[in-house]
């Protein structure tokens, strides 16, 4: 164990000034230096910033590594031009997978102060990479198979992938399961994989209602999906619909991913069935996507998580860049407020939803923690930090896994 003594300490959206952390694998104990000094008398003070914000590690609960190359492939500015720029790229960006590229991604995620990332794993070659880094992760087994003829054979490749994630578990290293999405997945196999993670009791993410494609395709068969599904496969009918979706996964709270197109019929339902919405603003705004609603998700009691998604639409994993920008989007919200929100929405939040026990600087968390350096920024009210630690990018300088310091 060792104590570390910072300026401040942001806890549960507020800020402490004077106190101390006693920290191994978990958080022992938060008291005063004086008393924890007086206490444990032999336990060593790590050295520290003389202006250091200590706050629990970020939790990306959304990136994809395997997409991390090749990036300036992707056509940005309309969902439909992008989908149709993976499809046309789909050799280029899935052979030879680079992972000297999805290590570099990783790095750059721990080195602005994430300390677990919720990897959606399309192909399973992102695995040995996942496994490999210090950090800590979802491994989200993801499921793709719209067309009949495609069901059992792709859901058996999908089992595969799913066993040898099961292999690699660690305790930085929980495997989990992942559904495309309503359109690219026949309800007959989302029906199946939403058991399989009931059973396993393994978190469960969907992307769903990203765009006004989706919406109109799966409304009414009509819209953008309906020329590239008869191109594509020469027909075009939906393979499941949003209510049958949602009825499905009334079983599992869910990691629902942009949700952007939701009504508000389908968001009193989710809101019953206690599932978290993932919003990704930079993603929405390259895919040509609307701004997510936080209000009506508010008013809906409805619980929202920040997150990057991947490399091919997104230009980072900084979840801090993703807080500025968020912070910028959503202009109407009182900026203070909202800063610290964010960085609850990227802390607590998601580790609920990922069933992990950090997240939180609480006594029987583990001590996944990282240090910011406030540099020589003085504070007439602490109420300020939340905010300007956002606007100025984070400034993480150090990293706390399980207790243990990561290189960052
Ligand atoms: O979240 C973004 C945009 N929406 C959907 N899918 C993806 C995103 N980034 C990567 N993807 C992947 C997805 O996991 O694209 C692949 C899937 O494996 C092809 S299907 C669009
Ligand atoms: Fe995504």
């Amino acid at each position: 164990v060792k104590i570390v003594a910072p300026k401040y300490i942001f806890k549960s959206g507020e800020i402490l000034q004077n106190k101390a952390l006693l920290f191994g694998e978990k958080i022992e104990k938060i008291d005063s230096l004086e008393s924890l000094k007086r206490d444990f008398p032999d336990v060593e003070e790590v050295e520290i910033r003389p202006n250091s914000l200590l706050m629990a590690g970020l939790i990306n609960s959304h990136i994809h590594l395997e997409y991390s190359h090749h990036t300036t492939e992707y056509d940005y500015g309309s969902f439909m031009g992008w989908l149709n720029s993976v499809v046309r790229n789909f050799p280029t960006l899935t052979q030879s997978i680079s992972e000297e590229k999805m290590r570099e991604s990783l790095k750059l995620a721990l080195k602005s102060g994430t300390t677990t990332v919720g990897a959606i794993s399309s192909l399973g070659l992102d695995l040995d990479v996942l496994k490999d880094s210090p950090i800590r992760k979802v491994v989200f087994n993801e499921i793709i198979a719209s067309q009949p003829h495609q069901v059992d054979s792709f859901y058996q490749l999908f089992l595969s992938r799913l066993e040898r994630s099961e292999e690699l578990k660690d305790r930085k290293f929980s495997p989990a399961i992942a559904i495309h999405s309503p359109y690219s997945v026949h309800k007959i196999v989302s029906k199946k994989v939403v058991e399989l993670a009931v059973e396993k009791n393994y978190p469960l993410s969907l992307h769903i209602l990203e765009s006004k494609a989706e919406r109109d395709w799966l409304d009414s068969e009509s819209g953008e999906f309906r020329d590239f599904y008869l191109k594509q496969y020469g027909v075009a009918r939906r393979v499941s619909q949003i209510d049958e979706v949602l009825e499905l996964l009334q079983k599992k709270r869910s990691l629902l991913v942009h949700g952007v197109y939701l009504n508000c019929d389908e968001l009193k339902e989710i809101s019953k069935a206690g599932h978290t919405v993932i919003h990704s603003p930079i993603s929405n705004r390259l895919l040509g996507g609307d701004r997510l609603d936080l209000e009506k998700l508010e008013e809906k009691k409805i619980d929202w998580a920040l997150a990057t998604d991947g490399l091919s639409s997104n230009y980072s994993l900084n979840l801090f860049e993703e807080m500025k920008i968020a912070l910028f989007l959503h202009n109407r919200r009182d900026l203070e407020s909202f800063a610290t929100q964010l960085l609850l929405s990227a802390t607590e939040t998601p580790a609920d939803i990922l069933g992990l026990n950090s997240g939180r600087v609480e006594v029987g968390k583990d001590s996944d923690l990282i240090l910011i350096d406030l540099e020589d920024w003085e504070f007439d009210r602490v109420e300020k930090i939340a905010l300007h630690t956002v606007l100025k990018g984070g400034n993480v300088y150090r990293s706390y896994i399980f207790g243990e310091e990561v290189e960052i």
